[in-house]
């Protein structure tokens, strides 16, 4: 009952859940571990072919537990050492994961919690859910990949706003935006969850890692260089079993059965 991550396993995916939740799912250093244990364990597993990362209780994730950082005590955090060992590895491990991840935000999401909500494939949220980037209120530069993705997602205006403001960002506005994929009510969001994540899991998962890679790849490189790794990721994706069962499939005028490779 006190474990800090839930993982759940579902029929070709798995429901991970922050579980702090008198701290709003914040992050310390167990959860952290837990957290990374619980993707690796999915990223071993060739059954699990897509992930629902949601919180427990009233909140997604409000960042770093700030209880662990107690200056009373003399401590002076070294927080570019927190960067390098927890947070930064995390968002490489969920940009890098080979399956999507459907990240259902079922409350506030704040600080590196609102940037590991973003750093998610599809995001859904509830629509009382929002989105702070809290940073700023507490003398620290929004981290987790914020300062990369805002800009990205909701422009440079909105992000500079946001990131020097602080205010929440209401689910149904983060939509508007292009912030998230979708805010939804609040009683159906884990349902819309499941079921975009069953309906991810009998999907050609490798090809669809592939796309996740060509777009994170995209994100850096000018269109020459996309178009060169368009064909050679195409060129992989044109060999898989999968492929061949799509347009097997589709001459035949059934539904695909794709295995995932
Ligand atoms: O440090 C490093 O390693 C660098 C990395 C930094 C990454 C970061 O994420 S920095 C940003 C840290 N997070 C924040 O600054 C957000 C702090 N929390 C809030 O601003 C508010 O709690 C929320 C806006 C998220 C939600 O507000 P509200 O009014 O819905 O809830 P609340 O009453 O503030 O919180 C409920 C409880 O959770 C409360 O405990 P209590 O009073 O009932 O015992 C509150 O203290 C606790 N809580 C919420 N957030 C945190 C937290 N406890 C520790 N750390 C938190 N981040």
């Amino acid at each position: 009952a006190d474990e800090v991550v839930l993982n759940e396993p579902r029929d070709g995916y798995r429901v991970i859940t922050l579980n702090r939740p008198e701290r709003l799912n914040a992050f310390n250093p167990a959860m952290h571990a837990a957290l990374r244990q619980a993707l690796d364990a999915a990223a071993a597993d060739e059954s699990c072919r897509a992930l629902i990362l949601t919180g427990a209780g009233r909140g997604f994730c409000a960042g770093q537990d700030l209880s662990d950082r107690d200056f009373r005590a003399g401590e002076i955090p070294d927080l570019s050492a927190t960067l390098d060992t927890l947070y930064n590895p995390l968002v490489r491990q969920l940009r890098d994961l080979p399956m999507p991840v459907v990240c259902a935000v079922n409350g506030v999401a704040a600080g590196a919690g609102a940037n590991i909500a973003l750093a998610c494939d599809i995001v859904l949220a509830a629509r009382s859910a929002r989105f702070i980037q809290a940073f700023a209120r507490i003398g620290l530069v929004p981290d987790s990949g914020g300062t990369w993705l805002l800009p990205r997602l909701v422009g440079r205006a909105r992000a500079r706003a946001l990131a020097l403001l602080a205010e929440p960002v209401p689910a149904p506005q983060a939509e508007a935006w292009g912030m998230i994929w979708r805010a939804v009510e609040d009683e159906s969001l884990m349902a819309e969850a499941h079921q975009l994540a069953a309906h991810l899991a009998v999907q050609p998962t490798a090809g669809l890692a592939l796309i996740k890679q060509a777009l994170d790849a995209a994100e850096t490189n000018d269109l020459d260089a996309q178009l060169d790794l368009e064909r050679d990721l195409q060129g992989r994706a044109g060999r898989s079993p999968d492929y061949a069962e799509g347009v097997a499939a589709f001459l035949e005028k059934r539904p695909p059965r794709f295995s995932g490779r």
